[in-house]
């Protein structure tokens, strides 16, 4: 056992991707420890990423295509049959109705972009315009807001003094390096401090000096009341704003109107608590701030996001070690354009970024208006699970006129799909992950298969290949051409191959495949997959020369390029591909004069309506807000299936507080059903005092089933979409108030 080799990759069940090394016995992980020669995580890990067995060897994996019945039962069918039936059916939505009703959902999880890259290759050759993903649930109003701002940012927590949580409980959700341990440091550390707005005791609030509990969804007053103190205590840092920031005079007439005291009233924290926060922020050597799902799926969402920056910002804590910095990112996703006036075709719903907002999809399908969606491609994610109505999803899947899954499982997506194809698992082939946050070293990995991909399945390049074939548009006569070249010299293959798709931008889409077809079976230690990454390299290069230089990679042009792929390519503990210090996030403001700009009018006016007291979503229909979907220490979106994967809450208990259990008669292992204007559920729950009375929370990635000894479908815990709805969401981004759901609870006798 003992000389089994370790194989390095990272796990893939957050955004971190920590660094992991597993052994292997057949086919099962059978010890799985974090790697020290990561060049983020150093050997960091949670506890989940010790139990990936359960995702690469569980009962959820599909080995076969399958195919829907008239009856709505599934058979299988061999590949052959699965591709031409794909192609001949989108061929058919696209001649009648238009490629551009054909939408795009998702293209990743949190450990694999890569299929998503390949996957525009197949967008491109059926002409889809339209496409989202879970980025449109949750980040498209912060990134709207970052783009009229002109930054997108990351919080530099492991050099900074005050260390603000707005939403965010990173000893669960990490999304932070070496989340816990820096936490601890910063926790244990008399001269620094962490503050956390959260309406729940969290793990994190625990270690925090200052928990703002607010109550939820009041975060819009908390933080202007905020913003408010650092204009009425001169905590503002005139010389940065005068130097650095436009808008300002506008912004300034506007706080002036926000009432400090009926702010702090409203939020439900203690006057002095808050100011004193507000002070924290304001006199504090450097302050680094995250927000999330806490206040980026609650009321006010997008707003809240503006004032959350406006906290950084007024106080200079931008582009300095510890505060607030842009890194040179590798693929640069997230990125939305200050004067988009894109809208989705039937609603007309601001697309940010690129993204349809998930809450219109449904009613664009499910629409008669001309630009209805009549198809869809789902890729590495589960919208029928993990976006608001899932009935409303329901609905929408069976009104389409084709659909089809790629995933390594028959997900509550998959069962309405037309046709599901099944993916080989994310250690059975070349992948990678676009969520590079690092500085002033940023840390991209590219993994290596450790296994052949489980019979049956085909990694997504190959599928996207076989429909791109399929459908037509590959020109095999230059595909032969490049590959010769691509055998003889990358060089002399770069030029042929950028003079093929110059001026050609549907060759330009379909690079991805291209390349994987090309200069896919030259590369070294079959790593044909990884070829997309080689064009991604030479982008990188080409918009980031001084950065990737200073990281150590060394050649000019195109030569830079090169370089840097052949480092990715060779290096599994993931290869330092940028360097850039704080100051010269400067140098990536986008706005036009390059200064940061505080005067959005759309969020001023925002800010102007809110009302003097809080719009209440509760009733006495409804009594209590449900957060619906909280991070736990056994939770990972829908990624791990088994329930036998968590050690503990293996069904995912509903919290309550305890003063409305005893009000509720709830006592513990009580069932309890949960009703709100979606949906109801049944589940069990928790009495714990970390709740606020009146707020109740469920976690999220539960109720999917998954097959038991025999083979049969069994439900683990609840889905908490069955409960959310349409229309509750943010006006300008459309994210959904998953966290703000009006609910009741009834004892289950
Ligand atoms: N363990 C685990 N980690 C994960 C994931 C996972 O599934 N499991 N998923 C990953 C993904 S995709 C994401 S996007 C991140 C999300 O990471 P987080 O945003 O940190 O996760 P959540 O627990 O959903 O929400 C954060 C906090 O918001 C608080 N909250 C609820 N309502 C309100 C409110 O009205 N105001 C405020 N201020 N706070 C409120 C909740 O109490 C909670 O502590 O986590 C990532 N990491
Ligand atoms: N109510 C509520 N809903 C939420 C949230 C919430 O807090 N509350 N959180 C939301 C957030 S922030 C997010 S990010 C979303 C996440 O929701 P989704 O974007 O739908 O993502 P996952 O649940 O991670 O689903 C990933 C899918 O990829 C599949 N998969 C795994 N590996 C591979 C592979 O190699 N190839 C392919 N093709 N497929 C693979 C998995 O089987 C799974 O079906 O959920 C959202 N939904
Ligand atoms: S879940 Fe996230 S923090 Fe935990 S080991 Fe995996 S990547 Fe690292
Ligand atoms: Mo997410």
């Amino acid at each position: 056992m003992s000389d089994q080799p370790w194989h390095k990759t990272v796990c893939i069940l957050c955004e971190c991707n920590c660094g992991i090394e597993i052994r292997l016995e057949d086919r099962q992980f059978t010890r799985i420890r974090g790697d020290k020669e990561h060049k983020a995580s150093r050997g960091y890990t949670c506890e989940k990423a010790l139990r990936l067995n359960h995702y690469q060897n569980g009962r959820h994996r599909l080995t076969s295509p399958m195919r829907r019945t008239a009856d709505g039962t599934y058979e299988e069918v061999d590949w052959e049959t699965a591709i031409t039936e794909v192609a001949v059916r989108l061929k058919a939505v696209q001649e009648t109705h238009g490629g551009e009703t054909i939408f795009y959902y998702g293209g990743g999880g949190q450990g694999n972009h890569l299929c998503g890259v390949y996957g525009t290759a197949t967008r491109a050759a059926v002409g889809s315009r339209y496409r989202s993903s879970a980025l449109a649930q949750e980040k498209t109003g912060e990134f709207w807001v970052n783009a009229h701002i002109g930054a997108s940012t990351r919080g530099d927590f492991a050099n900074t003094e005050v260390a603000v949580f707005i939403g965010k409980n990173p000893w669960q959700s990490h999304g932070i390096p070496h989340a816990r341990r820096t936490l601890k440091e910063i926790a244990n550390d008399p001269e620094r401090s962490m503050i956390v707005l959260d309406p729940r005791r969290t793990e994190t609030a625990d270690l925090a000096d200052l928990h703002l509990q607010v109550k939820p969804g009041t975060d819009v007053y908390a933080l202007a009341a905020m913003v408010k103190v650092l204009f009425e205590e001169d905590l503002i840092d005139e010389r940065f704003v005068a130097a650095n920031v436009t808008g300002f005079d506008e912004l300034r007439t506007a706080i002036a109107e926000v009432d400090f005291d009926r702010y702090a009233t409203n939020c439900g924290i203690d006057p002095q608590l808050l100011r004193s926060a507000a002070r924290r922020i304001g006199q504090a050597s450097t302050v680094a701030i995250f927000e999330d799902l806490g206040v980026q799926m609650a009321p006010n969402s997008t707003l809240n996001s503006y004032l959350e920056k406006l906290l950084w910002i007024l106080t200079g804590n931008f582009a300095k070690e510890g505060t607030m910095i842009t890194p040179v990112m590798m693929v640069p996703f997230a990125t939305a354009k200050a004067g988009s006036t894109r809208k989705s075709p039937v609603v007309g719903a601001r697309i940010i970024s690129g993204l349809v907002p998930c809450n219109v999809v449904p009613e664009e399908i499910l629409s008669d208006a001309p630009g209805a969606y009549k198809a869809m491609i789902i890729e590495s994610s589960n919208p029928v699970h993990s976006l608001a109505d899932s009935p409303r999803w329901r609905e929408a899947m069976a009104a389409l006129e084709f659909s089809v899954v790629i995933d390594v499982a028959m997900t509550e997506t998959a069962r309405h799909a037309d046709i599901v194809l099944p993916a080989a698992s994310q250690f059975e082939k070349w992948e990678a992950s676009f969520f590079n946050f690092e500085f002033p070293d940023n840390v991209f990995t590219l993994r290596a298969p450790l296994l052949e991909p489980l019979p049956g399945t085909l990694p997504e390049p190959e599928i996207h290949y076989r429909l791109c074939r399929e459908l037509g548009v590959l020109d095999q006569e230059l595909l032969e051409r490049l590959r010769e070249t691509a055998q003889r010299n990358r060089l002399e293959f770069a030029g042929e191959f950028y003079a093929a798709i110059s001026g050609d931008p549907l060759l330009g889409r379909l690079a991805p495949v291209i390349l994987y077809a090309t200069l896919g079976p030259a590369l070294p230690g079959d790593a044909a997959q990884a070829a997309a990454m080689w064009g991604i390299c030479h982008q990188a290069a080409m918009r980031d020369p001084k950065a990737i230089s200073n990281s150590g990679i060394e050649g000019e042009g195109p030569l830079l390029g090169e370089a840097l792929f052949d480092e990715v390519l060779a290096s599994r503990t993931g290869v330092v591909f940028s360097r850039s210090e704080p100051e010269e996030s400067w140098d990536r403001v986008t706005t036009m004069d390059g200064k940061l700009n505080v005067a959005i009018p759309e969020m001023l006016d925002l800010l102007a309506a809110v009302p003097n007291e809080p719009i209440e979503f509760t009733s006495d229909e409804y009594p209590l807000i449900l957060a619906a979907g909280e991070r736990r220490s056994f939770t990972a979106n829908t990624i791990i299936r088994d329930p036998e994967w968590r050690k503990r809450d293996q069904s995912g208990a509903l919290r309550i507080s305890p003063a409305d259990a005893t009000t509720l008669g709830i006592v513990a292992g009580s069932n309890v059903r949960v009703i709100t204007p979606g949906g109801a559920v049944v589940t069990a729950v928790e009495i714990s005092d970390t709740v606020q009375p009146g707020h109740i929370t469920l976690p999220n990635g539960l109720g999917v089933d998954y097959p038991d000894a025999d083979g049969e479908a069994a439900l683990t815990g609840v889905s908490t979409n069955e409960l959310t709805y349409l229309g509750h969401q943010d006006p300008l981004a459309g994210t959904p108030w998953h966290k703000h759901v009006p609910a009741r609870v009834e004892v289950v006798v």
